[in-house]
């Protein structure tokens, strides 16, 4: 029983994205990425200068969400999923250095006029951040996804 759930507790940390399972264990309260036959349902954001709209979003625990975001704005906006902290560092991050294209993923990037579907696995109950990590763009353009129990 025991071993169990530490395998599964592996497996779970190795089915995330690489980066995170190794340098951080506080990612499990956030989910994962999800996979399109999973999906039980669409939400659908916008994107622009400098909201989310809507900004909360209520979702269900084990619910694997499609997130359909729409950049509606003039200038190019990020939405990613993390912690806040994850958040501020990544921020901190595009600061100081180029980002380039490298994409995570519990990230989206989105030119003006362009959408794009970013799928999630909410698998524990509690908050949720998800904000656009571009300086400048941070401190207003956050949002919150509340999961709640079955
Ligand atoms: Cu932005």
């Amino acid at each position: 029983m025991k071993t169990t759930l530490i395998v599964s507790l592996i497996l779970s940390c190795l089915g995330f994205a690489g980066a995170y399972a190794t340098t951080n264990h506080s990612h499990a309260a956030i989910g994962k990425p999800g996979v399109q036959e999973n999906v039980t349902r669409t939400i659908r954001l916008e994107v622009y200068e400098y909201r989310f709209s809507p900004s909360e979003i209520d979702v269900k625990q084990g619910e694997t969400i499609r997130f359909i975001v729409k950049n509606t704005g003039k200038k190019k906006h990020e939405m990613m999923i993390d912690t806040m902290q994850r958040l501020r560092k990544h921020e901190k991050m595009m600061r100081e250095h180029d980002h380039g294209a490298h994409t995570e993923p519990n990230q989206i990037i989105l030119e003006p006029g362009e959408e794009k579907e970013l799928i999630w696995h909410f698998t524990q109950t509690g908050a949720v951040d998800f904000a656009c990590p571009i300086p400048g763009h941070f401190k207003g353009m956050r949002g919150k996804i509340i999961v709640e129990s079955k």
